[in-house]
């Protein structure tokens, strides 16, 4: 047991392993050059008796108003990144750049429990992240995180390869054998839109239905899972295959050969994964 009484909230709540798993993420997302400035973003689910130990839940700092209803995510508990907040920051700066909050009982607002400290209001994206939640939730009881970054060689696909979800899929799953493994649904691609608004929450959330993977185009990538590293090893499988393919289609020589779809299909038996009908 914690001793709560004895040391403050706001020192406690560092000691959360996913506090500690939000600090790394967001470094090595930064290192590997996703997040420039304030790119990217990340909710995370979590359970009221993972922050109880840490945090007392009934302390609330600040009521923050959110102008899209997430009522199915009413009295959820989420730790998210800050708006405007640099992935750079968030290991030497934790409780300015992350918070920890509740969706209230009708689902219109969060009650700050922890962090954004300064006036900091939650991810520019939360109509994305909270809507694709919602979505995720429906297809899997096990979804926990929502992660978007500026992925570098995903964004350069964008511009080169043809912005068709079938065969922008298949040129993944054909620039690393594990691809069709990881991602067997494929991937998906919106139109460009204007970020941060309820419209491509709606629209990406729609997508996230039937895929954990979501496109935005000369913007970055969207990635669902059931844990940090299950969504960040989707984005880097995902972005792993998208720099094979700018590395390779760059080569003055050309792709000499590649992984048939016959071997695809081979691999997915194997693997005992089912791909995207729709794609092969
Ligand atoms: O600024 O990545 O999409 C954060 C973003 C917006
Ligand atoms: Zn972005």
């Amino acid at each position: 047991m914690k001793m709560s009484q004895a040391v403050p909230d706001d020192l406690l709540a560092l000691d959360a392993p996913f506090v500690t798993e939000m600090m790394e993420i967001t470094n090595y997302m930064w290192r590997f050059g996703w997040d420039e400035r304030n790119g990217g973003n990340i909710s995370y689910l979590l359970k009221e008796d993972e922050v109880k130990p840490y945090l007392d839940t009934s302390r609330v700092l600040r009521n923050i108003i959110l102008d899209f209803p997430v009522k199915e995510l009413a009295n959820q508990f989420f730790i998210v990144t800050g708006s405007g907040k640099f992935f750079k920051n968030v290991t030497s700066k934790p409780s300015e750049c992350l918070g920890i909050m509740r969706v209230s009982e009708n689902g219109d607002s969060v009650d700050l429990l922890w962090g954004l400290t300064g006036d900091g209001k939650p991810t520019s994206e939360l109509p994305a992240h909270f809507r694709s939640h919602i979505a995720r939730l429906r297809q899997d009881s096990d979804h926990r995180v929502i992660m978007h970054n500026h992925a570098t060689n995903i964004i350069a696909m964008t511009f080169t390869h043809e912005l068709n979800e079938k065969s922008f899929s298949k040129t993944l799953w054909k620039m690393c054998t594990e691809c069709i493994v990881v991602f067997p649904e494929g991937i998906a691609i919106l139109p460009w839109m204007i970020p941060g608004t309820d419209e491509i929450g709606i629209r990406t959330a729609e997508k996230m239905e039937r895929y954990r993977l979501v496109v935005w185009p000369h913007h970055g990538i969207f990635g669902a899972g059931n844990a940090i590293d299950d969504a960040f090893g989707l984005i880097e499988t995902a972005e792993k295959a998208a720099q094979v393919y700018m590395l390779t289609s760059a080569h003055q020589g050309g792709i000499k050969q590649e992984i048939t779809d016959e071997q695809l299909i081979a691999l997915a038996r194997a693997f005992g994964v089912k791909p995207n009908i729709d794609f092969i």
